[in-house]
Parts: C-alpha cells; sequence; structure tokens
C-alpha cells in the first residue's frame, strides 16, 4: 500500500456553477480524503507559473486567461495510489472521451473548461502541492 498525496484544482468553470460539493462528493465516494483546501482568486502571474510546462502550447495563453476568470479551490487529496487514483476520478483531458462517471464526463464544458486539474506524476504532485500549501495547512 502506497499512501500519496496529489494536487487537485477545481477549476472556475465549475465554482462558477457551484459545483465544489459535487466534486469533492466524488473524491471522498471513492476514497481520497481531503487533507487540505483553500479557495483562492489566482493572479495572472501565479496562473501562467503553475502552467509553466504548457508555456509552448498553442492554448497556454487562453488557459491562463481561464484559469484567472474566477474563483478556484485548491485541495490536497490524499490516499492509496492517490496521483493515479486522481487522474481516473478526473476522467480525460477532453469530456468528449472521458469514461462514465468521471468528473470531466459529468461536469466539463468543454477540453479546456474541464472542471478539475490534478498532478499527473508523484514528482509533479510534491511540486505542485508545495506550490500552493505551507506543511502547517495540511492536516492528515
Ligand atoms: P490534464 O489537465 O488532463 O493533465 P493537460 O494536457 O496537462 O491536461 O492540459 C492542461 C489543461 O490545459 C487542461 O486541463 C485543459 O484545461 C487545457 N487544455 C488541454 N488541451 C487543450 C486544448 O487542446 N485546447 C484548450 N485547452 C486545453
Ligand atoms: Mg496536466
Amino acid at each position: 500500500m502506497t499512501l500519496e498525496n496529489t494536487l487537485s484544482i477545481i477549476k472556475p468553470d465549475a465554482t462558477r456553477r457551484n459545483l465544489t460539493g459535487a466534486i469533492n462528493a466524488k473524491f471522498e465516494e471513492q476514497g481520497l480524503r481531503i487533507i487540505a483546501q483553500k479557495r483562492l482568486q489566482l493572479t495572472r502571474t501565479q496562473a501562467e507559473k503553475f502552467y509553466e510546462v504548457h508555456k509552448e502550447r498553442p492554448f497556454y495563453g487562453e488557459l491562463v486567461d481561464f484559469m484567472i476568470s474566477g474563483p478556484v479551490v485548491a485541495q490536497v487529496l490524499s490516499g492509496e495510489n492517490a496521483v493515479l487514483k486522481n487522474r481516473e476520478i478526473m476522467g480525460e483531458t477532453n469530456p468528449a472521451n472521458a469514461a462514465d462517471g468521471t468528473i470531466r464526463k459529468e461536469f466539463a464544458e468543454s477540453i479546456e473548461a474541464n472542471s478539475v486539474h490534478g498532478s499527473d506524476s508523484l514528482e509533479n504532485a510534491v511540486n505542485e502541492i508545495n506550490y500552493f500549501f505551507s506543511g502547517i495547512e495540511i492536516v492528515g
């Protein structure tokens, strides 16, 4: 058994539609624990830095605009194999390809406004958690 932490972000399309609780229920029903959580209005600089790995991709500018278009909820999710498990709960990036029951299938509006972010590796999870949270804010 490998207990992991991963970073989740509930994106502006979902906070706008008051879906924070519905999305959190998906995590909890499937065995992930929310061990840190805060609602934030990201600045442009903060969003640019968070998505720096996508800087060269054609959608980078629009993605940053979207991520600062309203509040987000940053979270640390904990559980067995939490990184991969969260990716499964989220579903594919493009909601058209996402499996039934996943967050993106049920809630996403588009490939961009796809309701949630989740770390894609344990190494990125550590870096992304440290970007948003200090140790004292994470209560496992
Ligand atoms: P992921 O969120 O499933 O890990 P990534 O490829 O890391 O997907 O892309 C980061 C985010 O960029 C996506 O969640 C989505 O919001 C946005 N995005 C990805 N591909 C596209 C695209 O083709 N057009 C517009 N936005 C995109
Ligand atoms: Mg990604």
